[in-house]
């Protein structure tokens, strides 16, 4: 194919971006899923209380285990978002992400604390724990983002070790994907994706961190929303954190994180918020919101939690008030 062809199919408008693991697009939906409880119904003012994008039940309960045992939101966050990087089966965050059209696996990552430090990692490879060195981006640079070269020569000099993060499960993957070498639009395939988490310790206090592999197949050199603060991931500790997952590049137009904290200081509950913000994306003139997925999850200071999604079978892992279960996101579009 013609590379102008190729990157023409390729473009943000067109069918939608491939995700073999991801959510980028809505046609396939997974049915028979036992995910029976509404957020809407669910919500309380708990504390403490974890949240994270998709059904990631067993990185929920190592935040809370965090939490529990007198360890900051921070550290719940960033270890909870490791067990999911550390996942092989998990292919679209850490080791084994599906790889970009020339086969390199490529991750983002932020973090954020209650203090409103941040940290970010672009185009990191090699290294499996990217939320973690976006960690000691935070804690031992003058900065707030690496990319690239330079982010995988701090993790290394940070002591990170390198790995290749292309198991043999996503190598094949990606070279069926190569034969044909064409978008098709998946959507929560494996109801497991980009983790976003969120924490709230017993004292009100509020970390987040965000991590992926991003859009399978996504060109080179491309970077999502998962990284970038107020878009992946925000977090304000007078308010309450939110943070994103789905077609990166919507977030992103919405900058959508941020806005979900920020309607939420001016009174918006969670749930009212995300809501707003799915609305700030769908209701763009023109916008064929049919083509692809967003989903969003945030909390308050109280521990109240909402999420919300364009399309549907998005959900939610909460650990609150000693029950640690997936929740069925409610979402735009019911045609
Ligand atoms: C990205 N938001 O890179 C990520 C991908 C994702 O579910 O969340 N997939 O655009």
């Amino acid at each position: 194919m013609k590379r102008r062809k190729f990157l023409k199919n390729a473009s943000l408008t067109g069918v939608g971006l491939a995700v073999g693991s991801a959510i980028t697009s809505c046609d396939n939906k997974v049915e028979g899923q036992k995910i029976p409880v509404k957020e809407n119904a669910e919500s309380k003012a708990v504390l403490p209380v974890v949240v994270a994008t998709w059904h990631v039940e067993e990185a929920t309960a190592k935040a809370m285990d965090v939490l529990q045992s007198g360890g900051s939101s921070l550290d719940s966050v960033e270890l909870g978002c490791k067990v999911e990087e550390a996942n092989e089966k998990g292919q679209s965050v850490g080791k084994g992400g599906l790889p970009d059209r020339e086969g390199n696996v490529t991750l983002d990552a932020c973090i954020m604390d209650q203090n409103g430090n941040c940290g970010a990692v672009v185009y990191l490879k090699d290294i499996k724990h990217a939320v973690s060195v976006a960690r000691k981006v935070m804690e031992d640079t003058p900065h707030v983002m690496l990319a690239g070269e330079g982010a995988k020569q701090f993790a290394l000099e940070s002591g990170f070790e390198a790995e290749d993060l292309l198991t043999e499960a996503s190598k094949e993957a990606w070279k069926k994907w190569k034969v044909e070498a064409k978008y098709k639009p998946i959507i929560n395939i494996e109801n497991h994706d980009t983790i976003g988490m969120l924490a709230v310790d017993k004292n009100g206090n509020v970390s987040g961190a965000c991590t992926t592999s991003g859009l399978a197949y996504k060109m080179n050199g491309r970077v999502g929303d998962s990284p970038i603060i107020g878009s992946g991931l925000f977090i304000d500790n007078e308010v309450g954190g939110a943070t994103a997952t789905g077609l990166g590049e919507e977030v992103v137009k919405t900058i959508g994180s941020f806005l979900i904290v920020e309607l939420m200081r001016q009174g918006r509950s969670p749930q009212e918020a995300c809501e707003e913000a799915i609305g700030r994306i769908v209701n763009k003139p023109g916008k064929d919101y049919k083509d692809f997925q967003v989903g969003y999850i945030a909390v308050n200071k109280k521990g109240e939690t909402g999420c919300y999604s364009i399309h549907q079978y998005f959900s939610m892992t909460k650990f609150q008030d000693g029950e640690n279960k997936q929740i069925q996101s409610d979402f735009y579009n019911k045609v």
